[in-house]
């Protein structure tokens, strides 16, 4: 069954690529930002709490997050696998995460490690800068940036070593064109279903 994380600095390709491996391997692609983002257009309770967060490239409160990927994974699509990006993104997160979201599925009887991989996009700080200045989105200012790499290093880069000491982890090189990082991801995940 295919269940992975995405995991990687802002604008290291984990929505590009996520949701051309999720066409590849129908499965759904679980963004935490796109329904973040979603909610913040409807103005939803969550949306509105979850908005001054993103505009400052901070991370969004554990909590809300847990609430809203827990929801999500109960839908019916999300029976037979999944692609997670952006999530987990703190430890904390990944700590609930092994906890609690995966306790009431069919991997009861697994162990925690076996029940899904995580995929580590790695792609140089200037190139992150380019990336994200090109794409425009409303948090990607130069301020805004800054910010987002340096609470990745702080709060998710630590999940490196978390999902490395759980041998969950696989890096990818994101510094390749989309075509060739989609093959090696291709090739990776073939190996590891
Ligand atoms: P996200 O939506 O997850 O966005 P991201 O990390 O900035 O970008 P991603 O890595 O997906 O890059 P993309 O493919 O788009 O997060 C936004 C915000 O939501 C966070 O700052 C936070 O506030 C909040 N949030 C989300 N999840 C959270 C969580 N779990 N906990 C708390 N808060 C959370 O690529 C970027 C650009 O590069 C694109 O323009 C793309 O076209 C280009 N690109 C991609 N691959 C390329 C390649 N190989 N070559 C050249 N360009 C490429």
């Amino acid at each position: 069954m295919v269940r992975l994380v995405f995991l990687g600095p802002p604008g290291a390709g984990k929505g590009t690529q996520a949701s051309l491996v999720a066409d590849l391997y129908q499965v759904p692609h679980i963004s935490t930002g796109d329904i973040l983002r979603s909610n913040v257009k409807e103005e939803s309770p969550l949306g509105i709490q979850a908005k001054e967060y993103m505009d400052k490239g901070d991370l969004v409160p554990d909590q809300l997050i847990l609430d809203m990927v827990q929801k999500r994974l109960e839908h019916p699509d999300a029976e037979n696998g999944w692609i997670l990006d952006g999530f987990p993104r703190t430890v904390t997160q990944a700590e609930e995460f092994a906890k609690k979201l995966l306790s009431g599925s069919s991997t009861e009887n697994e162990t925690e490690s076996n029940s899904f991989q995580v995929i580590n996009l790695e792609v140089p700080d200037d190139i992150l800068v380019t990336r994200l200045l090109s794409r425009g989105r409303q948090d990607d200012n130069q301020e805004t940036i800054k910010n987002r790499l340096q609470v990745y290093y702080q709060q998710t880069q630590p999940l490196i070593e978390f999902y490395q000491a759980r041998q969950q982890l696989v890096t990818v090189d994101g510094n390749q064109s989309v075509d060739v990082v989609t093959n090696s991801l291709k090739q990776t995940i073939d190996k590891l279903i």
